[in-house]
Parts: C-alpha cells; structure tokens; sequence
C-alpha cells in the first residue's frame, strides 16, 4: 500500500495530464519520476512509456506499486517530506526537460535522498551525468533487470553488486559490470497500461485514444547521427506475444496505436505473420509506425500492412543531397526514398517524412535539394528537425571538428533542444528557421484542410507561427553557436 495516498487530494490528479509514478517497495518507497510532467510545459499527454515497462518487473519481484498523477513542485515536497522513501528514479532524455529533472533532483537531495537517473542521457553520457552533485548513480540502458538489483540491494547498501549502473562513493565514480541485454523480449511482462489514467488522443485517428506500443529494440544499422540507446542487437517480441499486447489495449478501449520501434520492419516475415495474424482474428485497429527505413518497405508489405489497419507510416528522408545522405551512412539513393513514397501514395498509406537540418559540411544548396524533395516526395508530414550531435555516434567527431562546443554539463546539454541551430551548415540559422517554417507548414494545412473548417485552420497555423517565432526569441541567442 500507498503510505501517503490518503494525503493525496484524488480529485486536483484528476484533471491531470502528465504521470508520475509512487512506487513502495515493503517497507521502502521509491518514487519514479517522470519530468516532463513537472513545471508543466508544453509537452500535452505523454504515457510514460519507460515506467509502464519498469513497475510490472518491480511488481512481478514482489515489490508493492502505487501511481499518482500529475504533481508541481509543492506536490513533490509533501510526498518527500511525508514519505519514507528509499530512493528517487527520474527518467530524461537529451532536451530542455534535464532542467526539470535537475530541478527533481535538486528538492529530492534537500530531503537526503538518494537520486538516480535513467533513460537516454544518463545511458549517453554516465560519468558526465554523475558529476552534478544532486546526482548520486546512474542506470545505463535498458532497466527492467537493473531495477529490481537496485532496489534489492539499496537497503543492504551493497549497490557494487548491482549490473547496469555506476554510482558515486565517497565521491568517487564506482562502474559497475554492464547488465547484459534482454535477449528474449517476451519474457518481459505486459506493460502497465492499466496504469494510464488518460491516453493521449490524435487527430490522425479522428481524435480516439491511442497508445504507444514497441515490438522490438535496438537497431543493426550504423547512421552516423543515431544514438541507439538499446544497442546493435535487434531484438525483437513474437507475434503472439504482440497480439497479447493488442487485445490487452483492446480490452481497455484503446484500438489505435502507434509502433515506436527504432527499427520495426527489421525482418519482414515477422510483420507479415503479424499482419497476417490482425486480419484472420478481425482486429479492429487503425495502427500508425515509426522508425520505418526506405530500403524495407515493399509494394507486397505495404498492401498487409494496410489490410491490418496501417494508416500512416514514418519514413526517414534525411535529406535530399546524395552526398549528405552518404555522409550519415543512411546507405539510401534518393531514387529509393522516392519509391518508397510513391508507394505509398499508390496505396494511400499517409506519410511522415523526417528530414534533418543543420549538419555539418551542409551547404546552401544540399538543403535546397532537401527542400525540393520534400516536395517531390509530398508527405502528409514534414518533418524538420536540425541536427542534435550526440556522443557515443559517428558524425560527432565532425561536430567536434565543425566547432561544437561540447556541453559539459547537463545544464549546458538542456540548451540544446529541438529548435536550437547550431550553424553546422552554411546558412545563416535565421533563414534556415524561415525556410522549415514555411515547407512544414505546406503539408499540415493540407491534412487539417480534410478534418477541420477554414477558421480553425487559420487559427491553428497562426498559433503554431506564433509558437515557432517564439522559440526562435528564446532561442536566439543560442542559435549558430
Ligand atoms: C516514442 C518516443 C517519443 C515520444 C514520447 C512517447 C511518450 N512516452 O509519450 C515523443 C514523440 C513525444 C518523443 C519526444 C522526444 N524524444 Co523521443 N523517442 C521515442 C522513442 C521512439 C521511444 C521511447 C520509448 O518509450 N522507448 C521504450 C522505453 C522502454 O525505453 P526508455 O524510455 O528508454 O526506458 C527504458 C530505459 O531507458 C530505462 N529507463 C528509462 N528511464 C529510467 C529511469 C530509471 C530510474 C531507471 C531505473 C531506468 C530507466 O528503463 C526503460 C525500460 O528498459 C525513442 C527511441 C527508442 N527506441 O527508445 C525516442 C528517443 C527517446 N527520443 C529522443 C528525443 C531526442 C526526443 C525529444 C527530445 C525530441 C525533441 N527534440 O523534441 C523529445 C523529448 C521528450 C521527452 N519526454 O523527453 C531520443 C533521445 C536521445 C537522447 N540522447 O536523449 C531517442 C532515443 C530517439 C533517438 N535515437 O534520437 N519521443
Ligand atoms: S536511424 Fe534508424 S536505421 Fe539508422 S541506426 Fe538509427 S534506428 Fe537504425
């Protein structure tokens, strides 16, 4: 049980949109936080996909699990002030949130308590991560096992026992053995939907719930950019393991899902049987996916998969220079990215294209053929994003020699979200910002034009203009650093 649910007012979680996770362990709380829902930011209905995976291990151990939704800053005291907790988790990718996590981090330590971090910045960057001093272990990579060693060995204070992590002794950096992969995914239990009071919704799937749903992890492939924080090894779930996850959302309402699998198409045959498996049992899904590569899509493969519910699929672009996507070893042509959206368009399968910005060595004219392919390619989507470099990849080591400035902390790694612009390429971030405004814009308006009335579009793109311009103020002055 919960020792401080009854301090906990039900009806201000209700209107919640973000999630944290309370976690009592026998005597022994350990709260698991997610930071994207602190300070309330921008950031709409996340499901805290990393935590669903963690507290059904931790239950399945023995260990007792309570959630909470949704908390500020006032929240997280009370709970640490009246609780008897044994340790703090937070989860944080590279972006704005590690200010927030830090922010956690920092109240959690007031208390005395001992903070751990996981999730794809501390698996990035351990011993950096470790250096703050409201930091006190890491756990690197996948965590269901780790979890369970930490919290079995916390009280006993034998954490040098624990694979998968590194720790500060008496201020110094203890590295513990790797946890070795989860070779067979099904093994691991269902995730802990249950535990998700509000799915977020999507206009893609007419405004229904929908739920993030992976079938397989790590990637084989080697693009220069990609930080694969579940490694080289593809693993990957059976198919009826992954149709158990299906009616498990189906059972709670949830019939549309997104696949977010760094690589799920990795072997054909498997999504075949899936497909093969959602049409003979008459599954009533609409289903979406990312992580999809150009080179393993077929007309053959399309056609199942849209039998089976696929509505829309995300396909990394990149770019629209031969020499650039030679450059991230994408190991594409241009003429295969332009099939692989023809195909689509033959068999009205919606789009996402995602391109990259900003790279090092890009030239004004790379990032013309970029633009002139987005609108050859005419996606659904456009997706822009400028280069994020990180650690650990193949083209940071060009970062490092196109002068980045490598963060050395994580404050300093906070600045770099999503709409800074380093100046890697040639041209100048402030047209750059204008020209990604103007060619993403092109394609939403024409999906909003089938599902919403002139107004609202027109009020739409005024906000996300307005939006945009904003974050180019905040960001200005980091922009071409
Ligand atoms: C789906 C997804 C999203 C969704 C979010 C889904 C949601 N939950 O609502 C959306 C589209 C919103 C999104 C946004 C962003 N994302 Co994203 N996203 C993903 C994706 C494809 C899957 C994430 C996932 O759930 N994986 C499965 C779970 C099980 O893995 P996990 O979260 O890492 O958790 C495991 C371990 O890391 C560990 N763990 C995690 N936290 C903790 C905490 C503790 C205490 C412990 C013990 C263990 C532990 O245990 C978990 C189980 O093994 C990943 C790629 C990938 N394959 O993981 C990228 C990825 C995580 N995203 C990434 C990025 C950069 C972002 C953005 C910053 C993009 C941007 N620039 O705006 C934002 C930031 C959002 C945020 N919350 O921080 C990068 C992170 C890279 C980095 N160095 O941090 C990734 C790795 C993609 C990539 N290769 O570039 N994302
Ligand atoms: S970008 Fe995609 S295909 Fe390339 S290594 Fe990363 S996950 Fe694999």
């Amino acid at each position: 049980m919960c020792s401080f649910s009854s301090n906990i007012d039900f009806n201000f979680f209700k209107s919640v949109i973000f999630y944290k996770y309370l976690i009592v362990i026998n005597n022994m709380t350990i709260i698991l936080v997610d930071p994207t829902s602190f300070e309330r930011n921008e950031y709409k209905i996340m499901i805290p996909y990393s935590f669903l995976c963690l507290y059904p291990v931790l239950k399945e151990a023995g260990f007792d699990v309570k959630i909470l939704n949704n908390f500020n800053e006032n929240d997280l005291i009370r709970i640490l002030k009246d609780s008897d907790i044994e340790f703090v988790g937070i989860t944080a990718n590279t972006s704005k949130f590690l200010n927030s996590a830090l922010k956690i981090s920092q109240i959690a330590k007031e208390f005395k308590l001992p903070v751990f971090w996981g999730g794809s910045h501390a698996t990035m960057l351990p011993e950096q991560t470790l250096e703050n001093p409201y930091i006190d272990g890491v756990v690197v990579g996948e965590g269901e096992k780790t979890i369970v060693e930490l919290a079995k060995n916390m009280s006993s204070n034998s954490l040098k026992n624990v694979k998968g992590i590194m720790f500060k002794k008496n201020s110094k950096i203890v590295k513990c053995p790797h946890q070795k992969l989860i070779k067979n995914l099904n093994s691991l239990p269902l995730p802990a939907w249950d535990l998700v009071e509000d799915f977020p919704r999507s206009l893609l799937f007419d405004n229904k719930k929908y739920s993030f749903i992976e079938t397989s992890r790590g990637c084989p492939f080697n693009c220069s950019f990609c930080f694969r924080q579940f490694g080289t090894l593809w693993r990957y779930k059976s198919v009826d393991r992954i149709i158990k996850e299906i009616d498990s959302l189906l059972s709670m309402g949830i019939s549309c899902m997104e696949f977010m699998d760094d690589n799920l198409l990795l072997s054909k045959k498997r999504i075949m049987d899936l497909c093969k498996r959602i049409i003979k049992e008459k599954k009533n899904i609409q289903w979406t996916a990312r992580g999809i590569r150009v080179d393993l899509i077929s007309e053959e493969l399309l056609r199942i998969m849209k039998k089976a519910g696929c509505i829309k699929i995300a396909l990394g672009a990149e770019s629209g220079s031969q020499r650039i996507l030679n450059m991230l070893n994408k190991n594409v042509s241009i003429n295969k990215i332009l099939k692989a959206f023809g195909l689509c368009h033959k068999l009205d399968i919606m789009t996402t294209a995602f391109f990259m910005l900003d790279l090092p060595t890009e030239t004004k004219k790379d990032i013309d053929l970029t633009m002139r392919l987005a609108n050859k390619i005419q996606p659904t989507f456009c997706v822009f994003t400028y280069y994020r470099a990180y650690p650990k990849t193949e083209l940071y080591k060009k970062a490092i020699q196109h002068n980045f400035k490598e963060p050395k902390t994580i404050e300093e790694w906070s600045k770099y979200d999503s709409s800074t612009i380093f100046g890697f390429s040639d041209v100048n971030p402030i047209i750059l910002r204008g020209i990604t405004i103007l060619n993403k814009y092109k394609t939403h308006i024409k999906f909003l034009s089938g599902k919403k009335s002139k107004n609202e579009i027109l009020k739409i793109m005024l906000t996300k203009t307005y939006t945009e311009f904003l974050k180019y103020f905040i960001h200005k002055d980091l922009d071409g650093l």
